[in-house]
């Protein structure tokens, strides 16, 4: 049975702080809907969550021309498992058999791709029911020394590696937004006339934001849903066969929402996720 991906953006399970500040009634409330899918080897399910102030703050202060010190990515990598720790708790809390994978032991990199993680593991999880839950990470970087590899970056690997039936970004937004408006769908083809539609973000965000989100997307071949887990019932719509928000495919059947010309505010950065 293919994996259903699900990623949980940084921004909806932690303040937008330059400390790490955790969103504990969202962290429950995300774990419950979770709950909710039963995951399990019949119905398995891979999560990936963002860093959010528990990584992009940090990764900022310790990024140079030089690279990151070992003393920056030990620090970066163990404030994004403090929150991973609380993901994985909230989970265990509502009878998922939930268990941390860390790409920093798993992953290398090469100039901030990842070229190999190790899957072996993730594979056997799913066929015990058991739940990986992944996130963005610093990890080795052949090139760079090490890098930061965004949680957008983990899941078309994954799902790729896993032939994933299903993809959800649940983001702080409603979707890919343009020009006020939530973008029902987006393909290669449409994607130029959107992307200089697609607004800024508040907060740090050192991996790209929406549109590094939609790039990641549109490299692969399964439909993936970008919709709002801020929302009460979003998570748990999108994974009982809902497709909320803006749909990323290779072929496109939803309506199509023309744009004008220009953009009112170009920008390369979406939320921080
Ligand atoms: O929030 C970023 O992952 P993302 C990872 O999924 C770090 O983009 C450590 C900043």
């Amino acid at each position: 049975m293919p994996p259903t991906i699900l990623k949980i953006g940084g921004s909806v399970l932690t303040e937008k702080t330059d400390t790490p500040t955790p969103k504990p009634s969202a962290i429950e409330r995300c774990a419950a809907e979770i709950a909710s899918y039963h995951p399990s080897a019949d119905n398995p399910l891979i999560l990936i969550h963002g860093a959010g102030s528990f990584g992009h703050p940090q990764a900022k202060k310790h990024d140079s021309p030089d690279g990151f010190t070992n003393s920056g990515i030990i620090e970066i990598h163990r404030s994004v498992t403090l929150l991973n720790e609380l993901v994985v708790d909230a989970l265990i809390e509502n009878n998922v058999p939930a268990a941390p994978v860390h790409p920093f032991g798993c992953t290398v990199a090469d100039a901030a791709r990842i070229i190999e993680m190790q899957t072996a593991p993730i594979a056997l999880m799913l066929a015990r029911n058991i739940v990986p839950v992944l996130h963005g990470d610093v990890v080795m970087d052949s090139a760079l020394g090490a890098s930061i590899i965004s949680g957008d970056q983990i899941v078309p690997y994954l799902a790729t590696q896993f032939g994933a039936s299903r993809i959800g970004f649940g983001t702080a937004v409603d979707g890919v937004i343009a020009d006020g408006k939530v973008v029902p769908e987006i393909t290669p083809e449409t994607f130029e006339a959107v992307r200089s539609h697609i607004h800024g973000s508040e907060g740090t965000d050192v991996t790209g934001g929406m549109l590094g989100k939609v790039r990641e997307l549109l490299g692969i071949d399964i439909d993936s849903y970008i919709f709002s887990a801020a929302k009460p019932g979003m998570i748990a719509g999108f994974l009982s066969g809902d497709e909320p928000g803006t749909r990323i495919t290779k072929t496109g059947n939803r309506p199509v929402v023309s744009m004008p010309e220009t953009s009112q505010i170009p920008t390369d950065s979406g939320n921080m996720q």
